[in-house]
Formats: structure tokens, sequence, C-alpha cells
């Protein structure tokens, strides 16, 4: 496996602080150095590699734009979007743990808890010494979470819960599940459930054909009696759910990017070192254009994730800029990941590239955090003002 060289076609790195500078090579190193070495067999053999949790929590990755009395970073928006360029450079399934762990669990315990809460399990998930899943997904509710059918009911100061999630990233590793559900009324509320809490149970779902070095859970919830000091207190509804996406899709966009340089600096290299009918690949006019193609998305994609992080810092993104964002890079990234495991051959279908897990993993980002189609139609009643979700 070749060096990673990156791409900055348009001198985007002029854009960025020396700060983001500083923060996106240390990230590149730490998967050049300690993500390449591993992640092949990780995949292969359908495992998560655990053991890099606490170099991510060590290096400042988790939570990294909450703020540093909880024991976080404290990063500013592009900041962080260029670690999950970075690591999704590395794989998917790791990107998607810190998206995870810092932007479903932990943001939603900053936004929506108690200062109690926030100061019982924030510092630890900082470190990754506790881990943390989001449970909103259900067997019959996906795009539409607003349908989810697991109950809470008011018992004095507890709640009991009963339902399942599924699709549950890190559901099985985590110490502590945010989970959502309906009261009596109807309405949606957030609550903290403990590994170990009676009733409780998140086992594996196996045999994925993407993500595989990622952990994915259902969450079974049998009478499960939860405290009322469990609960998040500061939201009820779906804007709560819908408010922790709109950070984890903001990392995702500039994920897409990260995966969509492996495989482009992958297949630069492949196709100038290979030659069939007496040259290299890479002197075909047919392969050149596809390289044309690579570095026009993959710069386009660049400009829209960093434009986005601008927007955050400016506190100007709405939820519908995030949705553009994650919908163009994500479609962008797998269209490249195809290109170049095409162009790398039969070569291209083993394990010894990148190209085609990259592939693989893709087909759950374009699905999860909202699909592609859910993303367009946001898009289309943000233009038009006529939802067409149902
Ligand atoms: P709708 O009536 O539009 O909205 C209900 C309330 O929520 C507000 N809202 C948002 N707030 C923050 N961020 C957003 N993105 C928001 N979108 C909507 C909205 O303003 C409203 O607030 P209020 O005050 O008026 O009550 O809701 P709807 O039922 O019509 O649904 C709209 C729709 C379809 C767009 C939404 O349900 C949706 O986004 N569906 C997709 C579901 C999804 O993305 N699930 C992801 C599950 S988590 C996951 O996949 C993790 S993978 C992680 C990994 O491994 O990396
Ligand atoms: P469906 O909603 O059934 O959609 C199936 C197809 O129909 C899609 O093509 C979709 O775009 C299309 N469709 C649906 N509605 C419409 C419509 N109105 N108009 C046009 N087309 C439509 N969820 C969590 O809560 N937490 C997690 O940590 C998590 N991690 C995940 C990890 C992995 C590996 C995967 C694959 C999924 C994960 N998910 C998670 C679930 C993910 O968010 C859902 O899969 C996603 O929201 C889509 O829901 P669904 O799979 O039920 O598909």
């Amino acid at each position: 496996m070749s060096a990673f060289r990156g791409l900055d076609y348009y001198h985007l790195d002029d854009l960025l602080s020396e700060d983001e500078i500083m923060v996106r090579d240390m990230t590149r190193d730490f998967v050049s150095d300690a993500v390449m070495p591993v992640i092949e067999e990780a995949y292969e053999n359908a495992e998560f590699p655990k053991h890099l949790i606490p170099m991510v929590g060590e290096l400042g990755m988790l939570g990294a734009n909450l703020p540093t009395e909880y024991g976080c970073a404290g990063l500013g928006p592009v900041a962080y979007g260029l670690i999950c360029q970075e690591l999704e450079r590395g794989d998917s399934g790791l990107r998607s743990f810190v998206s995870v762990q810092g932007s479903l669990a932990m943001w939603p315990i900053f936004a929506y808890g108690s200062e109690e809460q926030r100061k019982r399990w924030l510092p630890g998930m900082a470190k990754g010494e506790l881990i943390g899943c989001f449970g909103l997904t259900e067997p019959d509710h996906g795009s539409d979470p607003g349908g989810m059918i697991t109950r809470a009911r008011k018992d004095g100061g507890d709640w009991i819960l009963n339902g399942a999630k599924m699709w549950i990233t890190n559901g099985t590793i985590a110490d502590v599940a945010v989970v959502w559900a309906k009261d009596e009324e109807g309405v949606i509320h957030g609550f903290l459930v403990e590994k170990g809490m009676d009733g409780f149970s998140a086992p594996e779902q196996k045999r994925k054909f993407s993500l595989r070095a990622s952990v994915t859970s259902e969450l079974v919830f049998e009478d499960v009696r939860v405290p009322d000091s469990n609960r998040l207190p500061n939201v009820q509804g779906l804007k709560g759910p819908l408010g922790c996406l709109t950070q984890a899709r903001y990392g995702i966009a500039w994920g897409g990017v990260g995966a969509a340089l492996a495989c482009y600096d992958e297949v630069l290299h492949y196709t100038k070192g290979r030659e069939q009918f007496g040259k290299p690949l890479a002197g075909f006019q047919l392969i050149q254009a596809n390289l044309a193609e690579m570095v026009t998305e993959i710069t386009k994609a660049q400009l829209v994730a960093w434009r986005l992080g601008k927007l955050k810092e400016a506190g100007k993104a709405r939820p519908q800029h995030v949705s553009l964002a994650k919908r163009n890079n994500i479609k962008m990234a797998l269209d490249i990941a195809r290109m170049a495991r095409d162009m790398l051959g039969a070569n291209g279908v083993t394990a010894e590239y990148q190209s085609m897990r990259h592939m693989c993993n893709l087909e759950s980002v374009y699905t999860y955090e909202g699909t592609h189609n859910i993303h367009t139609l946001i898009l289309g009643q943000d233009v038009t003002g006529i939802a067409a979700f149902s």
C-alpha cells in the first residue's frame, strides 16, 4: 500500500488556519501509522479495532468540538470536519465510531442534558473510557423515525421502556445508549439507558457486507426501568434526535471527501505503474477522463465541506445546508470508489487494494443518517416549500 499524498488542487490549504492544518496532519499521521496497518484484517474479520479507542480519545477526537470544561478539545467546525475527513480516509467504520460517540451520544448529552448528566458522562466519553450509541431507527421505522413504536411509560419517578431499535452503531460495546421513545401522549423523549439495566440487551447484527470494521447492533427493551434523572430534560419531540443528526451529517459530509481521496490516491498511483498495450494505463484518454472527473468532483466536495464549516462557525448553517453537503459528498465518494475499483481491474476486487472496501462502506453511508432520497426530498421541500415525503 502506497503512502497517502492527499489532493489540494485548488490550494485549499490557504483557506485553513495553522491550527486546522495541524489537526488535519496529526489525524492523517495517526491514520497512516495506526489505522492502515490493521484495517484490512479488521474488515475481513468483521471486527472493530477496539484498541484504537483510547488512542482517538488521547488525541482529542471524541466530541472534539465540545467545550474543554467537559474534557473535550473545544475545536471549531472546520478542524472537527478535517478529523472526520482523515479518519474516513482510513475507514468509514472508524469515522462512524467517532461520529456516533461525539455527535450522536456526547452532543445530545451536552445540548439537551442536565449539568449532572454532562459531568457524569462527558469526560469519560472524551477519553474513550465510556462508549455511547444512538438509538433512533427501528425495524419498521427508518426514514420515518416519527413513526417509532418504542414506548416510555411513566411509573412514579421512573420510566418503563419497551420496544426495539435496529442498526445501531456501537450498540453492543456501549456503556450508555441515547434512546428515543414516545411517552403515553406520543411525545418523543431522549433517555440515557445504561449497560446492565435489567431488561436491556444489545445483540450484535452480523453478516454485513458493508462497514464490517464497525459494530452494528439491535437494542432491545423489555420493561427497562429508567430513572427520570436519566431522561434528557431539555428537549422534547422529533427535533431532539433530528438535531443530533444535523451534527453527525456535518462530519459525514467531510468524511466522504476522505474516502474519495483514498480511492483517488490509490488509483492514480496504480494507473501510473501498470502497463497494458505497451504503456501505462494512466496514458490512455479514458483513464485520464476518469482521473479528471475525480479531481474535479473531489475539489468541488472539498469546497462544499469547507464553506459549510464556515457557515457553521458563523452560526448560519441550516439543516438543509448540511443535507446538501451529505447528499453531494457521499454520492461523489461512492461514484469515485466504484470508478476506482473498475480502474484497478481484477486486483480491485481483492483486499490488497482499498477502493472496494471504501465502496462497500459507502453503500451504508449513502443509506444512513438520511438516505440519499431523503436528503433530495429535504432540499426539494426547502426550495419549493412543499413537502413530498408522503
Ligand atoms: P418534520 O416535521 O420535518 O420535523 C420535526 C421537527 O424537527 C425539526 N427538524 C430538525 N431539527 C434539527 N435538525 C434537523 N435536521 C431537522 N429536521 C427537522 C423541525 O423543524 C420540526 O421542529 P418543530 O419545532 O416544528 O417540532 O419531521 P418529519 O417527520 O416530517 O421528518 C422529516 C424527515 C423525513 C426529513 C426526517 O424524519 C429525517 O431526517 N428522516 C431520516 C432519518 C435519519 O436520518 N435517520 C438516521 C438515524 S441515525 C444514523 O443513521 C446513524 S449512522 C451513524 C454512523 O454510524 O455514523
Ligand atoms: P427505508 O426507510 O425503509 O428506505 C428504503 C428505501 O426507500 C431507501 O432507498 C429510501 O431512500 C427510500 N425511501 C424511504 N422513504 C421514502 C420517501 N418518502 N420517498 C422516496 N424514497 C423513500 N440508525 C440509528 O438510529 N443509529 C445508528 O447508529 C445507526 N447506524 C447504522 C449503521 C449502519 C451500518 C446502517 C446500514 C444503518 C444505521 N442506522 C442507524 C440506520 C439508518 O439510519 C437507516 O438505515 C436509514 O435511516 C434508512 O432507514 P431504512 O433502512 O429503514 O430504509
